[in-house]
């Protein structure tokens, strides 16, 4: 047994309340090395007979990646409280592991097993209900649709003339977004992000000059209201971008400081260095985003700074009613500063969404008392590796992205917002060199997997580009230059997820083995009574596939063409074309 590669920790992703009853405790072995894992667990007061009373469940291994097996169970404690450790067999030998080490046999000592205190009903991680049945939509708001020509900015190009550059206007706003709701609502999604909207000199209003004010490029508070009703009618969430890390170079504070320096009131809002500020200086004199001078970074701790930005994040959700704060550079703001943020916009709504911008791993945010997720960018590395680069192998996909399940509790994980591409990343029909029956099989992958999945505006209709600037085309809006096909396969994918509670997030989710010649990916959610088998062609040529499982007169039906067929044989075969891919329910 290979005790050095056993991990348990009773915090974090390894020990959770999953509800205001249950815990999840995890335990990672190596791979292949333990056989079964029995979790002895039990009141720490229950001395009934004498004697420490506990019970013995045996855990369930969830996953193996390249390393590691995964293996948990779900405990409910009569009196919320657990003391445990785990009974690790190879088929040779049993050896005790708790919280003082490992052991030949189970202890009888309270004190070698691992302790969770209390379910705390509070300190249960609580993402609001609303986002596992969510497919978001990302909207760049200058590039969108431009629903308002009085407001363009001087020097706005022509819709979709020019490849963008970093200072292009091309004049998207609010009004087209409120002009293309339909096209929204029809295309199946349910929740929108909007990068920010606030005034800022920019395109993109990273940079911004004032965040109680819409850009006027972009409209007004009555834009805005009618847009979050016109979403809200239509059962769409609203999410908006809060960039607090940082202001803008217009920032009145930040002008403030430049204008008088150690005399400004606003001096300790923001890190600087020494005096003069210079915005000239290389690196500039002060703390910023990635050496941006147009972008000081904002002292969070500063009790006035941090109200400020508190009444900000309270406003919009008090006043417009949004259902969420997607939060920019998430990572560089303090931990204290997002603890008071959440207490205070979930005052007002307790089922907004807080969605971190996080490319790293993340746990230490979601412990449920900062972010409801963060932008999954892990998930997006593998997605892009497998399906468009074709950089691994379908095994080591299988690998990473049990990784990536088993990064944060399931709570999270089931509500994480996964991504394959942003303003932030070249588009992923470029990623997958334009071929679109990668992207589609693709979008077969995150549509039906396990969290909130999120298109990437224009993306669907086949748009392509670079990094940023490239990936911020104008949306094109005549149809002869959108693929149609791709359309309606995205539709599809989002119709069938609202129609099947197992493609949102019931069910159990597993991998099947994808090992041998074939270029290929399967995988069930199944709730124990029903069950759909997702099998995608990884290949360019065409895959005859297996089912594992014995369905001999079981009814099935082909989600995705509507054929149903009973099995006749004992095995049932597949055939799926070059990139091809099935999802059959039974
Ligand atoms: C502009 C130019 C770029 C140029 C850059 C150089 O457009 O072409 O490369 O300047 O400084 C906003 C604008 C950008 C703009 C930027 C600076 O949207 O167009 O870039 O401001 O003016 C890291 C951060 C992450 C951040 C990304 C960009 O961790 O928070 O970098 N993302 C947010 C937003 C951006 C926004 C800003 C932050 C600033 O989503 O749109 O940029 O408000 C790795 C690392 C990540 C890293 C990631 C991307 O994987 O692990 O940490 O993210 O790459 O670089
Ligand atoms: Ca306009």
């Amino acid at each position: 047994m290979f005790l050095e590669a056993i991990f348990h920790q009773p915090r974090d992703q390894y020990a959770y309340a999953c509800t205001e009853t249950d815990l999840h405790i995890r335990i990672r072995t190596k791979r292949g090395d333990i056989h079964t894992i029995r979790l002895l667990h039990g009141d720490p007061y229950d001395w009934s007979d004498g004697e420490w009373q506990y019970a013995d469940l045996e855990m369930t291994l969830t996953g193996s990646d390249q390393f590691f097996d995964y293996w948990q169970a779900t405990v409910t404690p009569s009196f919320k409280r657990l003391r445990y450790g785990f009974l690790l067999s190879d088929g040779e030998e049993d050896i005790f592991y708790g919280e003082k080490g490992f052991s030949g046999e189970p202890s009888f000592e309270i004190g070698d097993y691992f302790c969770f205190p209390f379910l705390n009903a509070i300190d249960v991680f609580g993402a609001p209900e609303w986002v596992k049945d969510t497919v978001w939509y990302q909207i760049f708001p200058e590039r969108f649709a431009n629903g308002d020509p009085s407001n363009d900015p001087d020097g706005t190009l022509e819709w979709n003339a020019e490849e963008p550059a970093p200072d292009h206007f091309f004049g998207g706003d609010l009004q087209g977004v409120i002009d293309h709701i339909d096209y929204l609502k029809e295309l199946g999604i349910n929740g929108i992000y909007f990068t920010p909207i606030f005034k800022a000199p920019s395109n993109h209003k990273y940079d911004t000059t004032d965040y109680m004010e819409i850009d006027p490029h972009f409209g007004s508070e009555e834009t805005l209201k009618e847009l979050i009703h016109a979403c809200h009618d239509r059962g769409i969430k609203v999410m908006l971008d809060a960039v607090f890390n940082h202001s803008g170079y217009h920032f009145s504070p930040f002008q403030d400081v430049l204008e008088k320096g150690e005399e400004s009131p606003y001096k300790d809002w923001f890190h600087l260095h020494d005096f003069p500020v210079d915005p000239e200086s290389n690196p500039p004199n002060y703390d910023t985003f990635a050496f941006e001078a147009s972008m000081p970074k904002l002292n969070t701790e500063h009790p006035e700074v941090k109200e400020y930005l508190l009444n900000v994040g309270r406003h919009w959700v008090e006043e417009f009613d949004i259902d969420g704060w997607r939060l920019d550079v998430a990572n560089e703001v303090d931990h204290q500063f997002w603890r008071d943020f959440r207490h205070a916009v979930k005052s007002i709504k307790p089922d907004l969404y807080i969605l971190g911008e996080i490319w790293h791993d993340s746990m230490a945010w979601l412990r449920g008392d900062q972010f409801d997720a963060v932008m999954n960018y892990p998930f997006t590395t593998n997605i892009l590796k497998l399906f468009a680069h074709e950089a691994i192998s379908p095994e080591t996909f299988v690998e990473n992205m049990t990784t990536v399940m088993h990064m944060y509790p399931q709570t999270v994980t089931d509500v994480n917002f996964n991504l394959v591409g942003s303003h932030d990343t070249p588009r992923i029909l470029t990623e997958c060199g334009e071929d679109v029956r990668k992207l589609k099989l693709l979008y077969t992958f995150m549509l039906t997997s396990p969290g909130t999945p999120c298109i990437y505006y224009g993306d669907e209709v086949g748009l392509t580009g670079g990094q940023d600037p490239g990936c911020r085309k104008c949306f094109p809006w005549d149809e002869e230059q959108q693929d149609l096909d791709l359309h309606g396969h995205v539709q599809k994918l989002t119709y069938l997820r609202q129609e099947y509670d197992l493609l949102r997030n019931e069910g159990v989710f597993s991998f099947l083995p994808s090992a041998g010649e074939d270029r290929h990916v399967a995988f069930t959610k199944s709730d124990g009574d029903r069950t759909i088998l997702v099998v995608l062609n990884c290949s360019d040529t065409d895959l005859e596939y297996t089912i594992p499982f014995e369905l001999k007169g079981v009814p099935l039906l082909n989600i995705l063409t509507g054929e149903e067929f009973t099995a006749e044989a004992e095995s049932i075969e597949l055939t799926l074309e070059a990139y091809g891919f099935a999802i059959i329910k039974f």
